[in-house]
């Protein structure tokens, strides 16, 4: 998380605990609307808190929310906000975390109920009392209930999108430890899993002791659960108030590689890797691979016996003695990727490949810049096309454009390529595909536009068959390029449709349009799975790897659907954002 999105976590959780003590609704509103301003800046906070007359010329922060910011940047905490989180009972954060309960109903269920936590929720849903409250309805109810299920369900793994920077700044505070010669993340994360169970890091030091001792005392631990010369494991409570545990190992340089290789996983893929080894007359463990002592003492374990390792400084050299190619992380879950012949080269996509975003939202709908300023930032990211995809006319609620509105954006689009060269700028739209598979515009204004989104996003409890059916008339659109999102899941908030993946991949192959892997971490839709799948049933399925950009920071949720890509076996040249301008626009005027 940058620095910038982190503060506007932290404004926003203050609007949202002002709310539940009942403060004054302006001071409420004047916090919000400044987590909206710090996450749309582009200028570094921490730079800018370091110029007051700059941070007050921002629109929206006057001295007292100045002063906050300064905090901020200096403490990377407010103290106001800290005396808030003391006002209220911790578990009601996590009842406001349920989706469908805003600020104003988790007050109401807290004062009026006494619903202090998740349990009391389920309590007086269970006992129907929540029903007695202002607005609350069976149906409201009963989607709160599902909610709560789904919750419980996927408890307690934390999404990549929380866990990656958490990751990223342990490894940073232990590089600057004394002796700790280099240090990665292992585990779930470096293998770019959707969510994470915990964050297990690696540092690479011949005595650990100060590793050890520092990881033990940062500020955020909230509880160490062991500790031991090579092992520490911690609970941390991360910036948005999240729990997490943190697991570190340090290790010698002779057995780095060996540590990295195990403790990236995961636990299938170590297991295949055992296996081929045993195979070939070895046995590998944590520490390296050895050759099995024949005839020998075997007591114990190669190392403790001081056996030297055939392979155990790099993971390279490790795979390498078993005759394998080094295996990209995210392909190590144990599915045959062991298979491929030693010269395989996976060739897997990255994030420079990508040179096009077709997915973005303008302060025409619910996006937080204008045409100019989103062409702007597309264009210092190095993209040759930015395309503007804002909401059709069933969203209200995200500011969905109706028919005249979007005939008048398209101008505005238009005329924006004057202002901004070096780019194209796409007229799009982001349409909405209806419960039967129909479109939220109709053809004749579909077709003045350059690229058509077509995504789903009600509806959304629809049993399979009825999803896969509305999903295939969206593809076979002649109008579409591209299905977005096609689940709706949200990442341990909702389970989103379960349609027939493959069918959907071939009829998107068989009529030319790509499914997109959304790149924000709460959606990560498609799934890992389903790209392989995709991927698999079609030489011909197109995929689009896309950030929603509603903001500029969403730019950096790219790395996360790369990972997801990666994860499904994704190459290059089978996703549309790589295509260099002249294959991308053609593509999109074939459906023209
Ligand atoms: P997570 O934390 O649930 O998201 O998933 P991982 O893969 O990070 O799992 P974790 O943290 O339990 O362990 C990290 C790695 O250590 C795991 O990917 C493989 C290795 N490992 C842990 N336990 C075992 C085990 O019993 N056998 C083998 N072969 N490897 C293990
Ligand atoms: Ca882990
Ligand atoms: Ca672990
Ligand atoms: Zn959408």
């Amino acid at each position: 998380m940058s620095r910038n999105a982190e503060l506007a976590g932290l404004l926003q959780q203050m609007a949202d605990l002002m709310e539940l003590t009942g403060a004054d609704r302006f001071r409420v509103a004047a916090h919000a609307r400044a987590s909206r301003t710090v996450d749309s800046i582009t200028q570094d906070i921490d730079e800018l808190a370091d110029d007051r007359d700059a941070l007050l010329a921002v629109d929206g922060i006057g001295a007292k929310m100045a002063d906050k910011i300064q905090e901020f940047s200096r403490t990377g905490r407010i103290g106001e906000h800290e005396a808030l989180l003391q006002e209220v009972p911790p578990g009601l954060l996590g009842v406001m975390d349920v989706p469908g309960l805003g600020p104003k109903t988790v007050r109401l269920l807290w004062k009026e109920l006494g619903v202090e936590g998740v349990d009391d929720l389920k309590r007086v849903i269970d006992d129907g009392s929540i029903l007695n409250l202002p607005r609350m309805g069976e149906k409201t109810v009963a989607n709160i209930r599902d909610a709560l299920v789904f919750a419980r369900a996927s408890a307690e793994r934390t999404p990549l999108g929380v866990a990656l920077p958490a990751a990223l700044a342990l490894v940073q505070r232990l590089e600057g430890v004394k002796g700790v010669s280099r240090v990665e993340y292992a585990g779930s994360v470096r293998r770019g899993r959707a969510t994470i169970g915990d964050v297990d890091i690696l540092a690479c030091a011949e005595d650990g002791g100060a590793a050890h001792e520092m990881f033990r005392a940062m500020p955020e631990v909230e509880k160490v659960l062991a500790s031991g010369e090579t092992k520490t494991s911690v609970r941390l409570l991360t910036s948005r108030n999240k729990r997490l545990q943190a697991d570190l190992r340090t290790v010698g340089r002779e057995h780095y590689g060996a540590a990295l290789l195990y403790f990236t996983g995961s636990k299938e893929h170590n297991v295949r890797l055992r296996e081929r080894a045993i195979r070939m007359g070895m046995t590998l463990n944590e520490y390296g691979l050895y050759k099995e002592s024949k005839g020998k003492k075997t007591e114990g374990s190669p190392q403790s016996r001081g056996e030297k390792p055939v392979a155990s400084r790099t993971e390279e050299d490790i795979y390498a003695a078993l005759g394998l190619p080094w295996i990209p992380p995210e392909l190590r879950e144990g599915a045959g990727e062991l298979d491929h012949p030693a010269d395989h080269d996976f060739g897997l996509i990255e994030i420079a490949d990508i040179k096009a975003e077709l997915h973005a939202h303008t302060d025409a709908s619910d996006g937080r810049m204008s045409i100019v300023e989103l062409a702007e930032r597309a264009k210092e990211r190095g993209f040759h096309t930015i395309a503007v995809t804002d909401h059709s006319k069933s969203q209200p609620i995200a500011g969905g454009l109706h028919p005249d509105r979007l005939r008048e954006h398209i101008e505005h689009i238009h005329a924006a390529r004057s202002r901004v060269k070096g780019i194209t700028i796409l007229a799009g739209s982001e349409v909405d595909i209806l419960a039967d598979g129909s479109l939220d515009y109709d053809d004749e204004l579909l077709a003045k536009l350059d690229i058509v989104v077509a995504s789903p996003h009600a509806a959304l409890k629809q049993d399979p068959d009825a999803a896969t059916r509305r999903l295939l008339r969206a593809i076979a659109h002649p109008l579409v390029h591209i299905l977005g999102h096609p689940t709706g899941r949200l990442i341990n908030r909702r389970e989103g449709m379960s349609p027939d993946i493959r069918a959907l991949a071939l009829a998107a192959a068989e009529h030319g349009t790509a499914l997109e892997i959304n790149a924000n971490w709460m959606r990560l839709d498609l799934r890992d799975a389903h790209v392989r799948m995709a991927l698999d049933i079609s030489p011909d399925t197109l995929i689009a790897i896309d950030c929603d950009v509603h903001s500029e920071s969403d730019f950096d949720q790219l790395g996360f659907g790369v990972l997801t890509a990666r994860r499904g076996g994704l190459t290059p040249s089978r996703c549309v954002n790589t295509w260099p301008a002249k294959k991308l626009h053609a593509w999109l005027k074939s459906k023209r």
